[in-house]
């Protein structure tokens, strides 16, 4: 067996060379010989294996805890332990941020991180702690069957992006959490591409429930027999067991505490969606009717309404101008779209129930006069949807990428950025490292007034008139040469862009040609209210309490509705500052091939990728800078029992004269720098020197100090 060292460098800081190609060789070292996990000083690269590794065990678990990052070889357990420890000895709030592309294994990373957690806390063995654990580890069975699907870019792709708080007590236990979700990707409801699937929780129902219960929920065992599901033409996936994570999802509702009618009802809605896709209507002249009513009756059954209700939701709206209400029967067109948009509604709202249920598990249950001990501090954990292209990309990949674009633009800002700007600050010598900064495509997307989002949203403004295409015209005129956007009208030479209803996106992670085609729709998001009506009026109480805004009145006035790409913005924007509130830890998602491979290392795309996370920028200024800062009174407090010259104080000058005679005599000169407010060491390793100096003599002071307060000294 090769040795840890002869497999490439565990810290590329270490490399002899700084180039991109000296990294991604490196990184290919490493993938060969099993080693997916590298360092770029606390920054964990992790490559994915595509195979299940045996890293992550018991006698793994108990090599990183409580370690330092350097210690051992590098493992996403010691960044997972860096932020505990963060949390637990500074009270700090800290979160681990995962990006990379899609399939780049950000999921399975961030529960690797949560099972390990898991591993770490609880030595009391409490019964309440083991009950949140459990509950937080299970929800992921429930939140993938809902909320990821197979795309061809990875089998188990997140369709939703998903911020996780996970909160301590002061012991360090985890006494709950809370899940934020992101923007859904609700057209895969009605529409999948050719290869990918609709959400796991169709194909575990049709696949996983029994006989009895299929025909309660009037389902046939065959995914062919649903439109809603065939459309990709790939129902069964090798790597996904549809049967056996039916039943973990089952368990995982049980464990959480939903109860029977809830999940009951859960199924229903998933069933009546399935029937929904097999609603057709004839039309032509005035009339528009359902050619299968049979469909609609098995829905009205499952969800529980009249089925004259259904049929006429279905078939007409109810308008209420001037305060007359009138019915009006659809086009044959309208009824296909509203069909649709209430199959995407019903599953949005389902998907919104399930992680509120998620979250009245896990929400931190503790007595008033406890609530100051618990609900301390909090680790966070972002795992959200990756860069993605596809060959067509629409409205949701758009939002997919901007929000890559917004965590690349917070690691550019934490990492390279501010760390920069401080050696500056600090009077430091320092030679600028010059990266590629996002901001400035965060800008095309989200500007006021002339942004795309802002574009898009006044498209919607005048319904009924603008059309996608024109509000393409409108982008071509606002953000016309633009670095990061073309459309074919701005740049006719451009052989990527065919139809004149595309635009391309120059993104940070590489070109995106997107079709405008559904965009204002989509970013509208309408659903008639008569469907609103409907799920409200269900006698079940569990679907009626998902749509409480059912109950209004149809001639209220209602305020006009954000719009989907307004809301999303927003969230980032506030994700974005939750993430700034806390100490970052990254994990850098790499994948090394797009076939899925354990045994391809494709250069090319690993150095696309190492380019565009500025992984080798985030190298040269982790090389040429410090590890490690601290001002000069917290350090000379914290160390100062271990020089004679400053203990018991330090009498000498300033904290920064104390502070270098610390420093020279314990001989680190060489690695540290004097700035102006602050001591920056280079390496780890000599601030662990200076902890373990510090903690050999902690016992001997306590000891003075016990001597000192009895007067004996
Ligand atoms: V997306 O943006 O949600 O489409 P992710 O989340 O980045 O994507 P995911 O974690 O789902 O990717 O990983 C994709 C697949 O790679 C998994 O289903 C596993 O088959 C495989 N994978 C990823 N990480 C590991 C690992 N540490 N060990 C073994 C892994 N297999
Ligand atoms: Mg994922």
């Amino acid at each position: 067996m090769a040795s840890y060292e002869e497999v490439g460098i565990g810290d590329a800081v270490l490399l002899d060379e700084i180039s991109t190609r000296a990294f991604v060789e490196n990184l290919r070292v490493r993938f060969n010989g099993g080693k997916i996990y590298t360092y770029i000083g606390e920054v964990c690269v992790s490559v994915n294996p595509y195979r299940p590794i045996n890293l992550y065990g018991k006698e793994y678990v108990s090599q990183y805890k409580g370690r330092e990052i350097f210690e051992r070889p590098p493992h996403i357990f010691a960044i997972a332990d860096a932020a505990y420890k963060a949390m637990k000895r500074r009270g700090k709030d800290t979160c681990i941020v995962i990006s990379g592309e899609s399939g780049s294994g950000k999921t399975e990373a961030s529960k690797i991180i949560m099972r390990y957690i898991a591993a770490v806390t609880n030595v009391a063995g409490q019964q309440e702690i083991e009950r949140v654990k459990n509950v937080l580890l299970q929800s992921n069975a429930i939140l993938e069957a809902f909320g990821n699907a197979k795309t061809n870019r990875n089998d188990n792709s997140s369709r939703f992006g998903k911020y996780m708080d996970i909160n301590f007590d002061f012991k360090g236990d985890p006494v709950g959490g809370f899940v934020k979700n992101y923007l859904l990707e609700k057209s895969r409801v009605v529409m999948q591409q050719p290869g990918e699937r609709n959400f796991h929780s169709f194909y575990q129902v049709l696949f996983g429930a029994t006989d009895a219960e299929l025909s309660r929920l009037k389902l046939k065992r065959d995914v062919n027999a649903y439109h809603y599901v065939r459309q990709g033409g790939t129902p069964r996936v090798d790597s996904i067991a549809d049967k056996a994570d039916y039943k973990s999802c089952q368990g995982a509702f049980k464990t959480l505490g939903f109860s029977n009618e809830k999940i009951d009802a859960i199924w229903r809605v998933v069933s009546a969606i399935l029937h929904l896709g097999n609603v057709q209507f004839t039309g032509g002249g005035d009339e528009t009717l359902i050619s299968n009513p049979e469909v609609v009756r098995n829905i009205a059954e499952l969800i529980k309404v009249p089925v004259d209700a259904v049929m006429k939701a279905l078939c007409h709206r109810v308008i209420a101008a001037r305060g007359e209400v009138m019915e009006k029967m659809h086009t044959e067109s309208e009824a296909s779209y509203g069909r649709d948009a209430f199959a995407k509604a019903i599953y949005e709202r389902l998907f919104s129930f399930v992680v509120d249920g998620v979250n009245t598990a896990i929400e931190v249950r503790v007595e008033e006069q406890d609530r100051r001990y618990k609900y301390n501090t909090v680790i966070g954990v972002l795992d959200i949807y990756g860069f993605e292209i596809f060959d067509k990309n629409n409205f949701e990949q758009f939002c997919i990428n901007y929000c890559n674009e917004k965590l690349q633009q917070l690691f550019i800002e934490l990492v390279l950025k501010q760390e920069q700007e401080e050696y500056k600050r600090e009077g430091i010598t320092w030679t600028n490292i010059d990266y590629f900064n996002n901001q400035i495509i965060c800008d095309l997307v989200e500007q006021p007034h002339k942004g795309i989002i802002a574009i898009m949203d006044e498209a919607c403004l005048n319904v009924g008139k603008v059309t996608d295409e024109l509000m393409l015209e409108a982008m071509e005129n606002k953000l016309k040469g633009h670095n990061h956007f073309t459309t074919r009208k701005l740049s006719p030479m451009d052989k990527e862009l065919k139809h004149v209803e595309e635009f391309r996106v120059r993104h940070y992670a590489g070109d995106v040609v997107y079709n405008v085609k559904g965009f204002i729709e989509k970013n509208k998001d309408t659903l008639f209210q008569d469907f609103k009506r409907l799920m409200y009026s269900s006698s079940d109480p569990v679907i009626s309490s998902m749509w409480p805004e059912g109950a209004k009145d149809i001639t209220a006035t209602t305020k006009r509705p954000q719009t989907a790409g307004t809301m999303f913005k927003n969230s980032m924007v506030a994700l974005v500052k939750i993430l700034m509130s806390k100490e970052p830890y990254y994990v850098r998602c790499i994948k090394p091939n797009d076939q899925k491979s354990p045994v391809i290392f494709d250069d090319q795309r690993v150095t696309h990728q190492v380019n565009y996370l500025g992984l080798i920028e985030n190298l040269r200024v982790r090389r040429a800078g410090f590890a490690y800062r601290q001002s000069y009174d917290r350090f000379l407090r914290r160390y100062k029992m271990i020089s004679q010259y400053t203990w018991p104080n330090f009498h000498g000058g300033s904290d920064r004269d104390g502070t270098k005679i610390l420093v020279e005599e314990q001989g680190f000169t060489n690695d540290v720098t004097y700035g102006n407010t602050k001591i920056f060491v280079r390496s780890p390793q000599t601030l662990f020197a200076l902890e373990q100096g510090r903690a050999m003599l902690i016992p001997g002071i306590v000891v003075f100090l016990q001597k000192m307060w009895r007067g004996g000294v």
